[in-house]
């Protein structure tokens, strides 16, 4: 049978397998681009006239469908089967059931999910009372899912459908990040229900196993205080006040900055080294020894200063990956600094064990208030370098390039900011 269509996104992905476990439950082909870059492919003219939201997964069909959105991608795979599909409601009460629990799956479970893991995985800023709420919520709906599940194994009709499909999706997550087998105690019927949804041979041959959580992810990211201070001078109320709240001061929060003030540092004299010519030539250059030589003969003591800087918490980061998504986090909230900063934050060590480590040049003498102003800036020691000390200078060229016998342990990755 000819493919029924191309499914564009990266791979592997939970939005992603929605529509693939359909397929390999209907044993329907599905083209699918393993080699989808993420922010690249997604944003060209042409992915644009067919999908305008510019969001993944999407999918074009051979019967000149255009799509958006993996659920909806999900139930048309499933309507590939046929009127009678096994995976779509045989009644017209099973269909919309099949629909609200995909609305309830996106609309209510997602965001709350979204919103308690991501701000760990550093993909989204940890605002403690927003992360709060979040998780209430998302212990909420699996309360809410574990209760409907209690005498049932699927969760419309007696057969599985494109909802438990969707909606197993959804919840890979927290089972493998989130729920520790405590947890799971009090969501007995959904865990149940979760394994036997996992466990399917069409779900396994596109997923794999689901390796169950053994211990939490934990908030490793810096958390931004002047939200929680703001927050917590006000009481605590109802959830949905509570909510606008949140919003609230993160609306604030990001508020701040305006009426945009022209930084003081553009009052300073003219320095003799140009920041951009800098930031161009490391770019272009390998950094040892050509750009750190170029920096050397270049630097201009008088209108920059180094700064060494580490984090607080190394004891609290976990796994690699997370800390130096943690450096990325970071860095999106400096963005008001780029024109005055320059700087590689590097991930070092080993899961369980790393630390962040790096050096930073920035105009002028002083941290400037475009870099204080970040709300992590706190969970960061800046300690001011003298990069003539010839210690200091080996352990800068090592940061900036990544690598070296200066680096105070192994670097897995790190991030440069310029
Ligand atoms: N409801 C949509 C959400 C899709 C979505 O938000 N995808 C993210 C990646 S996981 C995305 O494309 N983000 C890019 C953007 O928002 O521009 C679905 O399930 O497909």
């Amino acid at each position: 049978m000819a493919p029924i269509g191309t499914l564009y996104g990266p791979m592997p992905n939970f939005r992603n397998y929605k529509p693939r476990v359909v397929a390999q439950f209907l044993g329907l082909e599905l083209n699918t681009t393993p080699n989808f870059s993420f922010g690249v492919d997604n944003k060209t003219p042409e992915y644009l006239a067919k999908f305008p939201s510019g969001k993944v997964p999407t999918f074009e069909g051979a019967k000149g469908i255009n799509l958006s959105d993996s659920s909806a991608i999900a139930y048309y795979v499933a309507s590939q089967a046929g009127s009678d599909s096994p995976l779509l409601g045989r009644t017209a009460e099973e269909t919309a059931e099949i629909l609200q629990f995909i609305l309830f799956a996106e609309a209510d479970l997602m965001p709350a999910v979204a919103g308690a893991i991501y701000p760990i995985l550093g993909f989204m800023p940890f605002v403690k009372p927003a992360h709060q709420h979040s998780e209430e919520q998302c212990f909420r709906f699996l309360g809410v899912l574990n209760s409907l599940l209690v005498d049932k194994t699927f969760l419309v009709g007696e057969r599985i459908t494109v909802a438990d499909v969707i909606v197993a999706c959804d919840l890979i997550t927290v089972y493998q990040l989130y729920l520790t087998s405590e947890d799971r105690k009090k969501y007995r019927n959904l865990t149940r229900y979760f394994k036997t949804i996992v466990n399917q041979p069409a779900f396994k041959a596109v997923v794999g196993e689901v390796v169950l959580c053994t211990e939490r992810i934990k908030p490793a990211a810096p958390v931004n205080k002047k939200a929680e201070k703001k927050a917590e001078k006000k009481p605590v109320e109802q959830p949905k006040k509570a909510e606008k709240k949140v919003e609230k001061e993160v609306e604030e929060e990001e508020e701040e900055p305006k009426p945009k003030p022209k930084s003081k540092l553009d009052l300073l004299p003219p320095p003799k080294m140009i920041f951009d010519d800098w930031k161009r030539f490391y770019s272009n250059n390998n950094t040892k020894p050509d750009a750190m030589n170029w920096l050397w003969e270049n630097y201009d003591d008088e209108g920059y200063s180094f700064w060494k800087v580490e984090y607080k918490y190394n004891n609290e980061l976990t796994k690699l990956f997370m800390t130096n998504n943690l450096i990325g986090g970071f860095f999106s909230r400096l963005e008001r600094a780029r024109k005055y900063a320059f700087g590689s934050l590097l991930t070092l060590g080993k899961d369980d064990d790393n630390m962040i480590w790096g050096y930073f040049i920035v105009r002028g003498k002083e941290v400037p208030e475009e870099v204080t102003d970040a709300a992590d800036y706190e969970s960061f020691n800046w300690s001011p370098a003298d990069h003539k000390d010839p210690k200091t200078r080996a352990e800068i060229e090592d940061c900036f390039a990544w690598e070296g016998p200066n680096l105070p342990r192994e670097c897995y990755d790190g991030k440069t900011f310029k």
